[in-house]
């Protein structure tokens, strides 16, 4: 990579710093931002997740853009051919867009000339893949006659669909104005605005336009952030046009959020990242047009989703189906989708929600989003992603250092760097104080200097000193959140409750002298003529808390979660040596807190009296005293693959004994493709109905209509005569069927496959026991054999042998 950009940096022609600066216009909102780039972290937890970001995440991600083709990309672009083959995703461009954005967060904080460099030498690559009317999307550019198969033989045609050319206009500008705003250079913002120009050029309802509304949203946000940046009003209106066009084009789905006019939407439907991404330009050109019909709608919305559609970590998008908002209450844990991207999402959207109404509860939505299912999308050591942050496994969910589709790495690539902006906010006199952390601050009140810090060991105590170590705004009323749960609220509505009857309380002092007053809209305000030198000691009550979930959420029925403060906790097999999803919590669990500063980084486990269930060998039901040891959800599968759960049975009902051992069970699996789900093959867990998505299941997708295998080695030769198959069928949305046909095999002495003789059914229906009997035989291994349908995967829940 270094060789190849050094050349093109020789010929580089970056604009200097010097070039006309734009005209800043006011974000619109009540409540002004306090810019990451005034905040110094100098947090234990934090700093830490910065260091890596800074230190592991975006320099990987550089070299993944490399290594996979994406740099590649525009050099093709810039040498067209008709026999180049475009493949991988038609969004990968997107890719090097946020790893730049979140390397520019960095060099704001982190000055680095070698790094600012290398950007200007991938910008070179992207400039040349322009084309001269500003029209940037490698994936038609580089073969216009024979485009990405997502991309449609012209222009815009497929841009509803799957095209991503809007997309990649909105990664582009968001990219290309933090990299402005970096370093004042022009080299990316000129190719941005270029593009923009374009797009502003070609869509619309004027003579020559064609209206087209994004496939994908995050133009809306883009767009109106390129208007503040160059003061330029077309970009608003495009960014409207974009959001009040939707639904009245030919896509009037759910999945796309255009199934109903945006200001008529009242509920999370589709797309879980796409919805969040829309909801957050739609707060944005809400607080710069003041249209409140758009407020009405996202706060419905919000009301929705924190209502019946959020999950205890903070995830939103509960099925892989779409990659989407699932019904009402619809919140399943081991195939929770939760993908990180809709969790960045979901911040986006409560920031913008406090900055328009000045309510702490958007912060508790985002600070539960933000400790647990947001950064459980990223390994402590910054190399390691998630991309689903389900709430349960049996150990087929494993971090990767990076994905084909790496929307979900890139996306860490920008946000981790851009977390100090997200602790304080300024209005008027009024200074917000919304999440805790040690850090030192440079605010602005009434364009008056005040500097203030905040020294904290939170989350794991909730000891907070706030100190004004310099204040030339004389008078101004400090308002500290007092999270949700501390005030009893898991979240603002009746989704989740705290089942264990405790009253948590706050202490807030003064210089020593205790403060006592009501709240306001969530905050403790203290408001008078501050000196530098004052301090405020804030104490939140922090006790470990079980929470129940609304009887509506099916999957949580029966069974509690535990957090403390901010965290939510989990059961992992590595502190636990027992399988913990058959574990039972007790009546009314205590828990010990026990400092680990040597584990995972730092952590404070949980540690309570359990029992397990199991069965004995004549079926009878068995319990087991343990001593259950849990440990921040964020920090699972850092340790090898394994079973983890979030919500933990406390009533019978709702319990999952350990099933006695089978003869899958104790097999050893082989198979044609070989993929971590495939222990759901013999996990002894069946579904109740081909819909159920609370167990793990395998398929082959994704390759169609071939012919696959799986074998189970047995524990030792047996004498084996039936066999029973769950399958797993995703239609009408997904892409896999139930097998055209199937067929077992045992191996034979001379260690040869021949089929079992005497089959009576191999029956093909889905997500129920198909059972076929056959002569009786005795092997040491058996096969299965799946001919999938044509054009389609297929794959399974369970399979057993007797
Ligand atoms: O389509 C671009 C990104 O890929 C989406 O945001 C993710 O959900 C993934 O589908
Ligand atoms: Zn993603």
């Amino acid at each position: 990579m270094k060789k190849l950009l050094a050349t093109m940096l020789l010929t580089a022609v970056v604009a200097s710093a010097s070039a006309k600066s734009p005209k800043q216009q006011s974000h619109g909102y009540p409540i002004d931002p306090v810019p990451f780039t005034s905040v110094k972290v100098t947090d234990n937890f934090w700093g830490q997740r910065l260091k890596a970001s800074r230190e592991v995440t975006i320099p990987l991600a550089f070299s993944k853009c490399e290594e996979t083709g994406r740099y590649q990309n525009f050099i093709n672009a810039a040498h067209p051919s008709d026999t180049i083959k475009v493949g991988g995703l038609a969004f990968d461009d997107t890719d090097v867009y946020k790893t730049i954005e979140g390397a520019s967060y960095l060099l704001q904080t982190y000055p680095d000339k070698k790094l600012e460099h290398y950007i200007d030498s991938v910008l070179v690559i992207v400039a040349a893949a322009q084309e001269p009317d500003g029209y940037l999307y490698t994936s038609r550019t580089m073969n216009p006659k024979h485009p990405h198969e997502w991309a449609g033989s012209k222009r815009w045609e497929m841009v509803e669909d799957l095209s991503h050319e809007f997309y990649n206009l909105g990664h582009m500008v968001e990219g290309a104005i933090a990299h402005y705003q970096a370093t004042g250079k022009r080299n990316f913002l000129d190719i941005a605005i270029k593009y923009a120009d374009c797009v502003c050029r070609e869509i619309g309802d004027n003579p020559g336009q064609v209206v087209r509304v994004p496939g994908h949203q995050i133009a809306e946000m883009a767009l109106a952030k390129l208007y503040l940046v160059t003061g330029d009003k077309k970009y608003l209106d495009q960014a409207k046009f974009f959001l009040d066009k939707r639904g009245y084009t030919t896509r009037t789905d759910e999945y796309s959020q255009a199934h109903k006019p945006v200001v008529e939407q009242d509920e999370a439907v589709g797309h879980a990242v796409r919805a969040a991404y829309m909801y957050a330009g739609m707060a944005d050109v809400a607080a710069l047009t003041g249209d409140s019909a758009y407020i009405n709608a996202i706060d419905k919305i919000w009301d929705n989703i924190v209502g019946k559609k959020y999950y205890i970590t903070g995830g939103i998008g509960a099925t892989s189906n779409g990659e989407a908002f699932g019904k009402n209450y619809e919140l399943p844990n081991m195939s929770a989708y939760c993908e990180t991207c809709a969790a960045i999402g979901n911040v986006y959207v409560n920031y913008r929600l406090f900055l328009l109404h000045g309510d702490s509860k958007y912060y508790d939505v985002l600070e539960r989003t933000l400790y647990n299912g947001l950064i459980s999308g990223v390994s402590l050591d910054g190399g390691g992603f998630f991309y689903p942050n389900p709430l349960e496994s049996i150990g087929q969910h494993q971090r990767q250092p990076w994905f084909g589709c790496a929307c979900c790495p890139s996306n860490i690539c920008r946000f981790i760097p851009s977390l100090p902006g997200y602790i304080y906010a300024v209005k008027d006199r009024d200074v917000y104080v919304n999440l805790f952390m040690s850090n030192t601050a440079d605010l602005d009140v009434a364009g008056k200097k005040l500097v203030l810090s905040q020294s904290t060991r939170y989350p794991w105590n909730g000891d907070v000193n706030i100190k004004v170590d310099k204040n030339n705004a004389g008078k101004f009323t400090m308002k500290i959140r007092i999270p949700g749960w501390v005030r009893n609220q898991v979240v603002p509505s009746d989704l989740y409750t705290y089942s264990d009857g405790k009253r948590l309380g706050y202490t807030v002092t003064l210089n020593g002298t205790p403060l006592t007053g009501e709240l306001k809209d969530g905050y403790f305000c203290i408001d008078r003529q501050w000196k530098k030198g004052d301090q405020v000691d804030v104490h939140f009550d922090m006790e470990p808390r079980t929470v129940k979930a609304n009887n509506k959420v099916e999957a949580d029925r029966g069974r509690v979660a535990v957090e403390r403060g901010p965290i939510v906790y989990c059961a992992e097999w590595p502190d636990n040596d027992f399988d913990v999803l058959s574990v039972f919590m007790n009546r009314n669990p205590k828990f010990e807190v026990v400092e680990k500063p040597e584990l995972l980084y730092g952590i404070n486990e949980l540690v309570t009296d359990a029992q397990t269930l199991g069965y004995d060998d004549k079926g009878r039901l068995t319990t087991t005293d343990v001593k259950l040891t849990l440990i921040p959800y964020y920090s699972w599968a850092h340790r090898g693959s394994g079973a983890m759960a979030v919500w933990l049975p406390q009533e019978l009902s709702a319990s999952r004994p350990t099933m006695p051992a089978t003869l899958a069970s104790e097999s050893k699996i082989n198979a044609s493709h070989m993929a971590s789900s495939i222990s759901a093959i013999n996990d002894r867990l069946v579904p109740k109905d081909e819909n159920d998505r609370s167990m793990p299941y395998y398929h082959w997708w994704p390759k169609q209509g071939t012919t696959e295998w799986i074998s189970y080695e047995l524990p030792q030769p047996s004498t084996v005569q039936s066999s029973t198959v769950y399958w797993f069928d995703d239609a009408p949305w997904g892409g896999c069927r139930v097998p055209k046909s199937w067929k077992i095999y045992y191996r034979d002495s001379q260690g040869q496959w021949q089929p079992v003789t005497g089959a009576d059914n191999y029956g093909t229906v889905k997500g129920a026991a198909n059972t076929v009997n056959f002569d009786p035989v005795k092997t040491s291994a058996v096969k299965l054999e799946v001919t999938q349908p044509a054009e389609y995967s297929s794959g399974l829940f369970e399979w057993e042998v007797k």
